[in-house]
């Protein structure tokens, strides 16, 4: 089944007055786009990642050939995201204190269980969350999240504060990506035939939201093992 979503025409990496009128594309198979689902869940997130970031604070990483990322992040789950000069991979502790991460609070069990039930998605239980933390300015370059052992468990992205224009690619890297504007509790699934394919986003306008002020946050949800 295809999907008409709302995405950007922009030229440019920048968002210009056009993408606040956005018009609808299709999504590609495997592609999920729920609009503002998470908005009910974003008191109790926004609770839960303070307290996330409280014991494993947000951190600038290094990508293996030395370069600083824009975003800070941190992680909760059994196993977290980390980068540095010996690689990307996971980690069941947290590199600066050597501790384990939190667990994943329950309501960001409950809004995964709900997003995926919502597409009738197979359900699963992640047990990694990554956080990205954007500060205007902050991108994430196109990528694929190929760390994980098994690709039939879907990403599940959660966006909230700024908003953010998504770059979503192809299986290989040449392709053109499409754009899509993600707000304020939009929910993004990349499963099946999308799994793997390439995204990543372009770097966060100034603006202010009510909830996060000059910021957005995105988490991801993964099955690492
Ligand atoms: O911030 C986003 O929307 C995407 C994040 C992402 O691609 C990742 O964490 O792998």
């Amino acid at each position: 089944m295809t999907r008409l979503i709302h995405a950007m025409h922009t030229t440019d990496i920048f968002t210009t007055p056009e993408d606040l009128a956005p018009t609808p594309i299709e999504l590609p198979a495997g592609t999920h786009y729920l609009k503002g689902f998470a908005c009910q869940y974003a008191a109790e997130l926004n609770a839960a990642i303070q307290h996330i970031a409280t014991y494993s604070p947000f951190r600038q990483v290094m990508t293996p050939s030395g370069k600083k990322m824009s975003v800070t992040m941190t992680n909760c789950g059994t196993y977290g995201w980390i980068s540095d000069r010996y690689g990307y991979r996971y980690s069941t502790l947290d590199p600066l204190s050597h501790q384990h991460w939190l667990a994943l609070p329950s309501c960001f069990i409950e809004l995964v269980n709900a997003a995926l039930s919502h597409e009738h998605l197979p359900n699963y239980l992640p047990d990694a969350c990554l956080i990205n933390n954007y500060s205007v300015g902050a991108k994430m370059g196109l990528h694929q999240d190929k760390d994980e052992k098994n690709f039939t468990y879907p990403i599940v992205s959660v966006s909230l504060g700024l908003p953010a224009l998504f770059l979503l690619g192809g299986l290989t890297r040449n392709i053109t990506p499409r754009r899509i504007l993600l707000q304020h509790g939009d929910i993004i699934i990349l499963a099946a035939s999308s799994r793997l394919r390439f995204h990543g986003v372009l770097p966060i306008q100034p603006g202010y939201h009510p909830e996060l002020q000059a910021q957005r946050i995105n988490l991801t949800f993964r099955k690492v093992t």
